[in-house]
């Protein structure tokens, strides 16, 4: 249990919860302990699906620039490995991750989100990778990940503005996938993530992976991770129960183990 970050579980879904005043701001001690927590609901069995939440009013201003300000390019070409890690080990987390946004969300907070698999905002989300305006770009995926999402030139058009996109029009752009009155941003993220805690992990675990890396190679390669994982899922409890079930009970009453 970090200082900033706590992770809390509740039947099948651990809730990150993001906690440092004012805004969030991420500092390294933060950015740590995220990915000591994605590291945690990675390992537990128990959790199916996570919902990373900064509280009702912020999601997170991004990385301290306080921290920043002086740093040298020595030493941030050293930091910025771990920048990377922390939004990496929670894209890397086999199960699926709900960013439950409310208030601001920009640069490394946005770069958080983005590294979720879905993300839930409130009527009064602003979301942005604002780094232009202090004259460096987004450090933690936020040049990769955003246009692989919404498409180079909108990605374009947001990191090198800077400007703050709000909840409608991160809805049309695809940047978020549902906007809720900011009241409801948290039950909703929960919501969703019930839908997988009785779902067959390790299927949705291969999903996960199968889509994520095949994004990142040509499509022979993406059809062989593909045919890899469709394989194996032959070697699951799960596959058998589900394939059974339907054959017993007819669609969609499958009782899965998660094995
Ligand atoms: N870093 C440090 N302090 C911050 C930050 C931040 N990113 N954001 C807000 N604060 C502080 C303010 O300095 C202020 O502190 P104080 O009360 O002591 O003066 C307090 O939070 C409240 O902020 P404001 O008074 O500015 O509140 P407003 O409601 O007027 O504005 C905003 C809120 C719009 C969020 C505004 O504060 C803002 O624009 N913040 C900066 C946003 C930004 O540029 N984020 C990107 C940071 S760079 C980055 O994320 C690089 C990523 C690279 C890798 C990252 C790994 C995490």
């Amino acid at each position: 249990m970090g200082e900033f970050v706590r992770v809390e579980i509740e039947d099948g879904v651990a809730t990150i919860r993001l906690g440092r005043p004012k805004m969030n701001v991420l500092n390294a001690q933060m950015q740590g302990e995220i990915a000591e927590a994605a590291r945690q609901v990675s390992a537990d069995d128990d959790v199916r699906a996570v919902v990373v939440y900064g509280g009702e009013k912020v999601f997170a201003a991004g990385a301290d620039i306080k921290e920043m300000a002086e740093l040298s390019y020595v030493t941030m070409s050293v930091r910025s490995e771990r920048l990377q890690g922390f939004t990496k080990a929670l894209a890397a987390v086999p199960k699926p991750v709900i960013a439950a946004i409310t208030g601001y969300a920009l640069g490394g907070g946005l770069e958080v989100a983005l590294a979720a698999d879905f993300r839930v905002a409130g009527e009064g989300a602003r979301l942005g990778q604002p780094e232009i305006q202090l004259g460096i770009i987004p450090g933690a995926g936020g040049t990769q990940r955003l246009a692989r999402l919404v498409g180079p030139a909108r990605a374009k058009d947001l990191v090198f503005t800077g400007r703050h996109v709000k909840a409608d029009e991160a809805l049309a752009i695809g940047l978020v996938d549902r906007v809720v009155p900011d009241a409801d941003v948290y039950a909703e993220a929960l919501k969703l993530a019930e839908r997988y805690k009785n779902g067959p992990a390790v299927a949705l675990r291969a999903a996960k992976q199968a889509i994520d890396s095949g994004l990142d190679v040509d499509l022979d390669t993406g059809l062989e991770i593909e045919r890899l994982q469709f394989s194996a899922l032959f070697a699951t409890e799960d596959q058998k129960i589900g394939m059974k079930s339907f054959v017993d009970e007819g669609p969609g009453k499958a009782r899965f183990t998660g094995r």
